[in-house]
């Protein structure tokens, strides 16, 4: 068998796409084939799931200069207006903030279109005058931005897009009124030029917004200068100066319009989800009505982390993975040191809900000290469900632990389906799961898609398990989940992205043994469901 070092297996999972396609079996581990009554295979096609859509939200604030010099108030609203119309979807959501000598939020969190429209006319109405500060506007836009993240739910945070549109009439002159800008840089002060000093604040300002990216994991933050001119055939060259230092620093280019042309200007941006790329970061097999302990394989019926002999051993019920019915499972009560008979009370959660949808309810995360809002906590690519019934921690990346010392890391002996707690290797000679994967035709849209197979999924003799409302699911039936875990090229530990799809396969020892369905199970794209 083919083993690879720990490291490799990041290396060749965020790098493949480089690789040329002649480079056979891109990623395989393991790979004996075998395929008797007791084992199951599948072979497919799976992609990197679209960027776009309700799991991937867009914010755009816009950052609007008011006052006597400001944007002309009927472009302006006509241009928001326009905007509003076009994007009645919940996942993409408005805020507005106007600026002169201070910044004010007049609709100061993200709101959907149809709120934001509430909002607009009050731009028409607000008073106030002031020298304009653009370096307030983005500091104010910095601080609505980073409220949201502190409090939001991190996995949404990673998933989402922010753009600052920052509006201008005039240049920025912050650095002539200090009255009005606390805590400019004696750096930029020591410029030469006011203008000089202004491009220093504002490239401080926008890179202070655009760090936030890094801060709190965000998805992606950019901010965008648009320049409206009162005259455009002359642009003012401190404006010009201006607005080129925000652009430069929010990873955008200027765009300058006439007021007239205002909404075509916004029209023109583009609003899509995240536009960094997502990358392949590992494809796992797990049957989860399977343990491998110590070199033995074990039937878990109701897939709670306890096998079935071990539920008889501490009379706990194997067809109910919570037998005290207080919304943590066995397993995951014996691993917190719990007594699984024994109702506990967990406050500040709700056992029924299950926000990254990754099937640990938020009170089981709770429990275990992961992220309610985030699928793989630890961003190693193994799934939080899938750690806490491999008895790894979901807390810490595996990639280079070797708990037990054989040698295999944990990561790979998760994917293999091996005990990451004991040295196995006779067992995992026979039993590890095998993979292969290589890049296949992308799909139209341009996302990556793998030609993938997994084999070797051991199966085991399940009890009968009731199904209320439906019939009950006949013994020998085993619940394999498929991973595809992606997520940004180039980091390693960002919040993963995941998409699942659970095959039932049946296995009956016989005589004569059976697996239905039988042969390698094929699967397409559509069968895999983003979010898990
Ligand atoms: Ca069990
Ligand atoms: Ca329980
Ligand atoms: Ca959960
Ligand atoms: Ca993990």
């Amino acid at each position: 068998m083919t083993r690879f070092h720990p490291d490799l297996l990041v290396i060749l999972g965020l790098g493949m796409l480089a690789l040329s396609c002649t480079d056979a079996g891109l990623y395989a581990i393991g790979g004996r084939g075998g395929g008797g009554p007791d084992r199951a295979d599948f072979s497919g096609i799976g992609c990197v799931p679209l960027a776009a859509g309700d799991a991937f939200p867009v914010k755009v604030l816009f950052a609007v200069q008011a006052g006597s010099q400001g944007i002309p108030v009927g472009e302006m609203t006509d241009a928001l207006n326009s905007i509003v119309a076009r994007f009645p979807l919940p996942y993409i959501s408005f805020a507005l903030i106007t600026y002169h000598g201070v910044a004010t939020g007049i609709q100061g969190s993200f709101v959907p279109a149809s709120t934001f429209a509430n909002a607009i006319p009050r731009y028409n109405a607000q008073s106030g005058d002031g020298p304009p500060s653009m370096r307030n506007a983005l500091r104010l836009a910095r601080s609505i931005l980073s409220g949201e993240m502190v409090t939001g739910c991190r996995g949404v945070t990673a998933r989402t897009r922010y753009l600052v549109v920052l509006l201008n009439s005039t240049y920025d002159t912050s650095c002539a009124n200090p009255a009005f800008n606390a805590g400019l840089d004696s750096t930029c002060l020591a410029a030469p030029t006011a203008a000089d000093c202004s491009a220093c604040e504002l490239d401080k300002a926008t890179r202070e917004l655009t760090d936030l990216m890094q801060l709190y994991g965000a998805g992606e933050v950019s901010v965008q200068p648009i320049y409206v001119p009162p005259d455009p055939s002359a642009p003012h060259p401190d404006a010009l100066t201006a607005v080129r230092a925000v652009a430069r620093a929010g990873g955008t280019q200027v765009l300058q319009t006439p007021a007239p042309n205002l909404t075509g200007a916004l029209n023109g941006l583009n609003y899509a989800s995240l536009q960094r790329a997502l990358a392949l970061k590992r494809i796992v097999g797990f049957n989860r009505s399977a343990l491998s302990i110590a070199g033995a394989l074990y039937a878990d019926t109701d897939g709670d982390g306890v096998s079935d002999p071990r539920e008889a051993e501490l009379t706990l019920d194997p067809i109910k993975p919570d037998t005290d019915d207080d919304g943590i499972m066995d397993g995951v009560e014996i691993r917190m040191g719990m007594n699984p008979l024994v109702a506990d009370t967990i406050t500040g959660c709700n056992r029924y809900g299950d926000i990254d949808l990754d099937r640990l309810n938020d009170c089981e995360e709770r429990v275990l000290g992961t992220d309610s809002c985030v699928a793989d906590t630890d961003g190693d690519a193994l799934p939080d469900l899938v750690e806490a019934l491999s008895r790894t921690n979901p807390l810490v990346p595996e990639d280079l632990r070797d708990t037990d010392g054989d040698g295999i890391s944990n990561a790979e002996e998760v994917m293999a389906h091996t005990d990451p707690q004991s040295v196995d290797n006779d067992y995992r000679s026979q039993r590890a799961y095998g993979y292969e994967w290589s890049p296949a035709e992308p799909t139209d849209d341009g996302r990556p898609c793998f030609q993938f197979r997994i084999d070797n999924i051991s199966l085991t003799e399940t009890l009968t398990r009731p199904n209320d409302p439906f019939p009950a699911i006949p013994s020998g039936t085993n619940d394999i989940y498929l991973y595809i875990q992606v997520g940004r090229q180039n980091e390693p530990h960002g919040a993963g992205i995941g998409s699942l799809t659970i095959q039932q396969v049946r296995y009956t020892a016989g005589p004569p043994a059976r697996r239905t369905p039988g042969g390698t199970i094929k699967l397409g794209p559509d069968d895999f469901v983003l979010g898990n």
